[in-house]
């Protein structure tokens, strides 16, 4: 007997938890590492790129110098209370999140918002955020030799089971020569130069914190211009350290890559930009390791389909997330349409990249609003084409999907 397939999208939906393969989220024992609340909230760096597009130049940076609080009144003013209405992503963000916490999104000013927020410890809050989200993991984004997150993983905390980790490995590997220091700092005896002593110093940073953390996988964001093979520095400690190490360790290295850092610095974390990339490169990655799990997701809305054909030529490659200025309901219904006729259920649609633990409350919701009619229609015709499709079958797709694939847990 045929079934209702919307409703059985919904159902499969609402019955799983989903495990977020990529944030910015941070628990409470991480002290000032976590953001939640309505001042972290509205002065997301999108909201503020945003309000820098109607403030005259002279006055960015001015208000980049304003403490947290004003500035989100700032934004508040200028994105909800006196302008035109918030249909922007990031604007209709803050809407969902407000509706979801059961305030007025039409309020004047933050003093409703502020006061819910006050009135509960970050743990609740953040019980509140990951029940009310239908969230069950979210995993971080770790980096050791940050000076904020180093010291709790020098001295230890209590980690919420709720939160994973992840190697991140920018600030480990990019500009080399940058990083020498602070990998000293911490008992790596790297060298200026890109010889054996200092790749086997960074496979044992690599190796030392993978364990500690017990990482989930290591990643990186990498520029449109980078290139494999090749003599760069980034480009070279991939080969000699990063791809070794995660075949070794049998994690995915996963890189997220094409975007120009800072094009407007004035704009600071809402500065960066986006490039394409040759794809030709990922073909001769995955060719060259092929026992490394490659997770990948690409910025450019030019590079999606090619790389789901890329995919299908190498199994060791899964696409994941609509990364950025890609998690926008058009791209995304797109990215996931293509994904899902090249690759059927083998990709990760989507991650949230949330900053602020209150926007688990409308990524995940805003994401799903989009995903679920694809999965309708792709059901659909498959039930049409003659295939006795159950209930069942929907609810483990999507339980593998956004349970974070085959890859991870
Ligand atoms: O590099 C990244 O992980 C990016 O997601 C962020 O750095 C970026 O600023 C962001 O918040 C995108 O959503
Ligand atoms: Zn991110």
């Amino acid at each position: 007997m045929a079934i209702n397939v919307e409703q059985a999208v919904e159902n499969a939906f609402k019955s799983h938890k989903i495990v977020d393969i990529h944030t910015h989220l941070y628990p409470a024992s991480m002290g000032p590492m976590y953001l939640a609340g309505p001042d972290e909230l509205i002065t997301y760096h999108y909201l503020k790129a945003e309000t820098s597009r109607n403030l005259p130049l002279s006055e960015v940076e001015g208000f980049n110098n304003l403490p947290t609080d004003q500035q989100a009144d700032v934004v508040w003013k200028m994105l909800f209370v006196g302008g035109t209405s918030p249909i922007s992503e990031a604007q209709l963000g803050v809407v969902t999140v407000m509706n979801a916490l059961g305030l007025n999104p039409r309020a004047d000013d933050l003093s409703e918002f502020r006061q819910l927020h006050n009135d509960m410890s970050a743990e609740d809050y953040t019980d509140l955020v990951f029940e009310k989200s239908g969230v069950a993991k979210v995993y971080m984004t770790n980096d050791p030799l940050d000076p904020s997150e180093g010291p709790f993983w020098q001295n230890g905390f209590d980690l919420d089971p709720r939160f994973q980790c992840v190697l991140r490995l920018d600030s480990a590997l990019m500009n080399w020569p940058e990083p020498v220091d602070k990998l000293k700092a911490i008992g790596y005896e790297v060298e200026t130069a890109l010889n054996e002593t200092t790749f086997r110093e960074i496979r044992r940073y690599l190796n030392d914190w993978c364990g500690k953390l017990d990482a989930r996988y290591m990643a990186i964001s990498l520029p449109p211009d980078f290139e494999y093979p090749s003599d760069d520095t980034t480009s070279t400690l991939m080969k000699e350290c990063v791809y070794p190490t995660a075949r070794d360790r049998r994690i995915p290295s996963a890189m997220m890559v094409g975007v120009t850092r800072q094009v407007n610095p004035i704009l600071k974390d809402g500065g960066d930009s986006l490039g394409s990339w040759d794809l030709r490169n990922l073909e001769r990655i995955a060719r060259d390791w092929p026992d490394v799990n490659f997770l990948m997701t690409i910025l450019s809305r030019e590079d999606q389909h090619e790389l789901c054909v890329t995919a299908r030529k190498f199994p060791n490659i899964t696409p994941f997330g609509c990364w950025w200025f890609l998690n926008n309901p058009s791209i995304i219904q797109e990215i996931t349409s293509e994904r899902i006729e090249l690759l059927g259920t083998s990709c990760v649609p989507q991650h949230s990249d949330a900053r602020i633990l209150d926007q688990l409350l409308y990524k995940w919701t805003h994401s799903i609003r989009t995903i679920a009619p694809v999965f309708v229609s792709k059901y659909s015709d498959l039930q049409n084409a003659g295939w006795p499709l159950t209930e069942q079958d929907i609810k483990n797709d999507i339980a593998l999907m956004f349970g974070g694939g085959n890859l991870l847990d």
